[in-house]
C-alpha cells in the first residue's frame, strides 16, 4: 500500500450529529404524502403515498434494533470518486444499531445479483478500502434491472440471503429501477427495502434535496488541475490552442465546474448551443471569431473546453443521431454483414433521410466511422467514444482557412487533442466527496434501519461545513416524470441539465468575454488531502456561486 493510502485511511470521514450518532436518532415524517406527476402514482399503488422523511437528532424513535439488519449493496453504472465510503458509511450505521448487522456486496453491478455474486464485507475490508477511489470493492456493470423476471429473481435472491434491506447506489436510470423494485417487492410480500443513493460524476441527479451527487467534486477536480496545468504549457509555449473534450454523458455540469475553476478562453455549454438552436457551423464560427481576435492581439494559443454530450444537442447531429439510430437498429445483421465501412456507409446514406445523409457526407471520415461502429449495449451511439474535440478542431481549421485566403485571418493555428473522463472517475475522494458519501451511506443505513422503502437517501446543505448538513429521505416516486422513450410513454428520473438562470452559468457568462480575450487561467492546483481547511475543506464552486 502507498504512503498516500496509509496516511489517507486516517481520515475520519465527517458529518451531522444526526449521522454520526445514529444510534440516537430517528426518522422521522416532515410532509404527508409527496407531490407525484399526474399518471406516475397509478403506477405506484404501494409507494406513491409516502412523504419526505428527516433523519434527526435526538428523537423518541431511536433507530437502535434489537435484531440485527441484513443489508444488501451494490454497484451501478459508471464509476464515481466515493462509493467505497457509501458502503463504509452503511457498514458502520448499521453495526452501530445493532453490532451483529451484516452487510453483502453484490459484485460486478446489477448482473452480480442475478448472478447471486454475494460477498459479506468485513470490518477488515472496510479499514482497506475506507477514502480509497474506484468501484473495485465491489465491481460494477450497466446491467439494467426492469423486467417482471429481473425483479422475481432479485427477490428470489435477497429471500435466500434474508436481506430486511437493499441499497442501489447508481444514477438516474438505476435509481429509477429502484423505485420500481421497491414496488414490486412490497406488493408480492418481500420483507426486503429499496434505498437508492445518488451517484455520478455526471451530477444530473439533482433535486430539492440533492445539490450534487457523490464523485463530481473529486473528479471535476482532477479535471482542473489537469486543464490548469495544459493552459499554463498554452501560456508558455504560445503555440497550441488545446481542444479539451470533458466527460458527462449528457450534461455540462462538469464543462461550467470545470470552467469556472480554470478560467479558460472558451467552455461550449451544451445547453445554451440547444436552446440557442446553434448549428455546427454557427458554433464553428464562433470558435474562429475568438481565435482571429486572439491572433489580432498575437495570441495564438489557447484552451477551449468541449462537453462530451455536445454533438447530442445541436439540431442537425441529434436528427442524424436518431436517424443513425432507427436505421442501424432495423438492418443490423445486413450493415454487419457488408464487408467494409465504406460500402456500409454507402448503404446507410441511401437509406438515411436526405438532411441526415447530408450531414452524415460533412463529417471527416473517422467521425462518420465512430458513429457507426461505437455503440453501446443497446445499439445507441457511445458518445464518450465519439471525438467531439477532433470534429470541431478539423472544422474550425478549415474555416480559419477559408477567412485566411480571403483575408480575414492572418495568425497562425496549430493545435492538441485531449480527451479527460477515465483520469477522474476513480480518484480518492476529496474531503467533500469523503464525508458526503459517508454521510449518505450513514443514511441509507437509518433508512434501511426503520423499514423505508423506496427513498433516495439525500444529504442537503452541502456548501455549510459537514456538521451543519442535514439528512433526508426523499421519496423516489416524487422523483418521477413521464418521458416518451423509444416511442412509449416510460415513469423515468429525468437527467438535470445545466439550469440557464441559474447562478453558477450566469457567473460563466458574466466573465465569458474576459476569459476569451485575456489569458485569466486559474491554475487550480491538485486536489490538496491533508493541511489547511481553506485547502482541503473546498466545496465545488459551481454550488457556491450566488
Ligand atoms: P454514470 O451516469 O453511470 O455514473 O456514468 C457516467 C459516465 O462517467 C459518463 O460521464 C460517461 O459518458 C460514461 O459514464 C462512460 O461510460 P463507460 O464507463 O461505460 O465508458
Amino acid at each position: 500500500m502507498s504512503e498516500f493510502l496509509i496516511a489517507r485511511r486516517q481520515y475520519e470521514p465527517r458529518g451531522p450529529l444526526s449521522l454520526m450518532e445514529l444510534d440516537a436518532s430517528a426518522v422521522t415524517s416532515v410532509t404527508g404524502v409527496a407531490d407525484t406527476e399526474s399518471g406516475i402514482a397509478e403506477l405506484f399503488p404501494k409507494t406513491a403515498r409516502q412523504g419526505l422523511l428527516k433523519i434527526a437528532a435526538g428523537g423518541t424513535n431511536d433507530l437502535t434494533r434489537t435484531t440485527p439488519l441484513r443489508v444488501g449493496a451494490v454497484f451501478s453504472g459508471g464509476q464515481a470518486p466515493g462509493g467505497h465510503n457509501v458502503v463504509g458509511g452503511l457498514f458502520e450505521g448499521i453495526r452501530k444499531l445493532h453490532p451483529d448487522s451484516t452487510l453483502i456486496g453484490f459484485t460486478g453491478g446489477p448482473s452480480g445479483i442475478l448472478k447471486n455474486l454475494a460477498l459479506p464485507v468485513t470490518q477488515e475490508l472496510m479499514d482497506a478500502y475506507r477514502n480509497t477511489g474506484g468501484f473495485d470493492l465491489f465491481g460494477t456493470g450497466r446491467r439494467k434491472l426492469e423486467s417482471k423476471e429481473d425483479f422475481a429473481t432479485c427477490a428470489r435472491i435477497f429471500a435466500q440471503h434474508d436481506l430486511d434491506a437493499f441499497v442501489v447506489v447508481g444514477g438516474d436510470d438505476s435509481n429509477t429501477n429502484a423505485a420500481f423494485l421497491a414496488e414490486y417487492l412490497l406488493d408480492t410480500g418481500s420483507k426486503t427495502r429499496i434505498v437508492g443513493v445518488p451517484k455520478t460524476i455526471d451530477s444530473d441527479l439533482r433535486g430539492p434535496f440533492t445539490e450534487t451527487s457523490f464523485g463530481f467534486d473529486t473528479a471535476v477536480r482532477v479535471y482542473a488541475e489537469l486543464i490548469a496545468n495544459i493552459a499554463k504549457d498554452a501560456l508558455s509555449g504560445k503555440k497550441y490552442y488545446h481542444f479539451i473534450r470533458l466527460m458527462g454523458r449528457s450534461a455540462s455540469h462538469i464543462t461550467l465546474e470545470a470552467a469556472l475553476q480554470t478560467r479558460p478562453n472558451i467552455a461550449l455549454i451544451s445547453e445554451e448551443m440547444a436552446r440557442d438552436g446553434k448549428t455546427m457551423r454557427q458554433i464553428v464560427e464562433g470558435l474562429a471569431q475568438v481565435v482571429v481576435e486572439r491572433a489580432a492581439a498575437g495570441k495564438n494559443y489557447g484552451v477551449i473546453l468541449v462537453p462530451e454530450g455536445l454533438i447530442e444537442f445541436i439540431p442537425e447531429m441529434s436528427s442524424l443521431i436518431a436517424d443513425l439510430n432507427e436505421v442501424i437498429a432495423g438492418h443490423k445483421d445486413y450493415i454487419e454483414s457488408l464487408r467494409g465501412f465504406t460500402a456500409q456507409i454507402e448503404y446507410l446514406a441511401g437509406r438515411l433521410p436526405r438532411e441526415s445523409a447530408a450531414t452524415m457526407a460533412g463529417l471527416p471520415i473517422d467521425i462518420q466511422r465512430q458513429l457507426i461502429m461505437d455503440r453501446d449495449s443497446h445499439g445507441n451511439v457511445a458518445l464518450s467514444r465519439i471525438e467531439t474535440e477532433k470534429l470541431l478542431l478539423e472544422l474550425l481549421a478549415s474555416h480559419l482557412g477559408e477567412m485566411k485566403s480571403e483575408g480575414h485571418y492572418h495568425g497562425k493555428f496549430s493545435s492538441q487533442t485531449h480527451f479527460l473522463g477515465y483520469e477522474g472517475r476513480c480518484a480518492a475522494p476529496t474531503n467533500f466527496d469523503a464525508n458526503y458519501a459517508w454521510s449518505l451511506g450513514l443514511t441509507a443505513a437509518a433508512l434501511a434501519a426503520s423499514g423505508q422503502t423506496g427513498y433516495l437517501a439525500a444529504v442537503h446543505g452541502l456548501t455549510t461545513p459537514p456538521d451543519q448538513w442535514q439528512a433526508w429521505g426523499v421519496p423516489l416516486v416524487s422523483m418521477l416524470t413521464m418521458e416518451r422513450r423509444k416511442g412509449k410513454d416510460k415513469a423515468v428520473i429525468r437527467k438535470t441539465l445545466v439550469d440557464l438562470n441559474g447562478p453558477a452559468f450566469r457567473c460563466f457568462e458574466d466573465a465569458r468575454s474576459a476569459w476569451a480575450a485575456g489569458d485569466d487561467y486559474r491554475f487550480a492546483g491538485p486536489i490538496q488531502y491533508f493541511g489547511p481547511a481553506d485547502l482541503v475543506d473546498r466545496v465545488p464552486v459551481s454550488l457556491t456561486v450566488q
